[in-house]
């Protein structure tokens, strides 16, 4: 049996969706209805350490004592490694992002993905990190594509254990970067945060079934088209898949029952900037997850023009992912 260490620790990047998630088929074991891909945000990272409580369970997010629905997501993962090893005992976790949290900028994915880790390490078990990906899947989906760096490919899988439901890196997935030399640049603008988590916007029953079926066979084809134009190193289509893929993703989520709104008032004008810039040569496509946060694709040589044609929208944040 494996022992725990007196103190784990975990760190984790944020992720970008270029093709989203946004549904489950098995609500428990948080199997998606699609598959999905994304880019690490270099910059926003969370880092986690796990040990021994001689007070409860307990979880302190940024040194502030958890929320329940936080608490959930983390015991979830805490869970997985209790029944694997059958160590019981009480545990205090403290997790801190080194950006804004709840904004659409995916906190969930980088804070659970990093107790994934720091609980691997507490726990002793040392699970490959496909395992981890299984396992921070079930703290949060988004989760299973922040145990690795790279473009990382999220397999829908199509067993009900969710055995085959895990994000790895794609093929040759550094060497892409590399060449392609991405950069993503992030434009942090001030708002309250969210109304509508994701996990309850990403319900299927808010949608028509027609619409969200729709939704998934166009999601099915975006990510098979994106990974040919990363395999053939085409900017120009990437690009422009992701765009049409988050754009799809929020008129799915307008047409909701009880229509959802994650945009704030000055995301279109945002867009309009980057196609402009687009239309002027510079590589830059926009992304926006379900937050009001928009994050724009390009490369790293065109990353400071983009960032300082956006700086008047926000504080610009640059993004390498050639870093490993
Ligand atoms: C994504 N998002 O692919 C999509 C795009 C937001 C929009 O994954 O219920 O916090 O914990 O699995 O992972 C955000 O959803 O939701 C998300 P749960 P999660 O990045």
């Amino acid at each position: 049996m494996s022992r725990h260490q007196n103190i784990g620790t975990g760190r984790a990047a944020a992720n970008m969706a270029l093709i989203k998630y946004w549904g489950k088929r098995d609500t428990q074991l948080y199997l998606p209805t699609t598959g999905s891909l994304s880019l690490p945000l270099t910059q926003f990272v969370s880092t986690t350490t796990c040990e021994a409580s001689d007070d409860g369970d307990v979880l302190y997010l940024n040194g502030v004592k958890a929320t329940t629905g936080q608490h959930q997501k983390a015991w979830r993962v805490i869970q997985q490694f209790r029944a694997l090893t059958g160590q019981q005992n009480s545990i205090c976790v403290r997790s801190h992002n080194n950006f804004p949290t709840a904004q659409g900028l995916a906190s969930s994915a980088s804070g659970l993905a990093a107790l994934t880790k720091a609980a691997n390490q507490y726990y002793g078990t040392k699970l490959a990190p496909h395992l981890l990906s299984m396992i921070a899947r079930q703290g949060s989906g988004s989760a299973a594509r922040s145990i690795e760096r790279g473009i990382m490919l999220w397999h829908k899988g199509r067993h009900r254990d969710g055995i085959d439901s895990y994000a790895e890196p794609i093929q040759n997935s550094h060497a892409i970067l590399q060449k392609l030399q991405l950069a993503f640049v992030t434009i942090l603008t001030p708002a309250t945060e969210k109304d509508v988590s994701s996990t309850v916007g990403m319900r299927l029953e808010n949608y028509p079934r027609s619409i969200y079926n729709k939704w998934v066979r166009q999601n099915t084809k975006d990510l098979k088209e994106i990974l040919e134009a990363f395999h053939q190193l085409d900017l120009p289509r990437i690009g422009d898949i992701t765009e049409r893929n988050f754009m799809r993703l929020h008129l799915l989520i307008e047409s909701a029952h009880k229509p959802i709104r994650y945009w704030k008032e000055d995301a279109p004008h945002i867009l309009g900037r980057i196609r402009a810039m687009r239309q002027s040569g510079l590589p830059a496509w926009a992304t926006m997850d379900a937050g009001h946060i928009v994050t724009i694709l390009t490369t790293r040589t065109a990353s400071i023009t983009v960032a300082s044609m956006c700086e008047d929208f926000g504080t610009t944040i640059i993004h390498d992912l050639t870093q490993k």
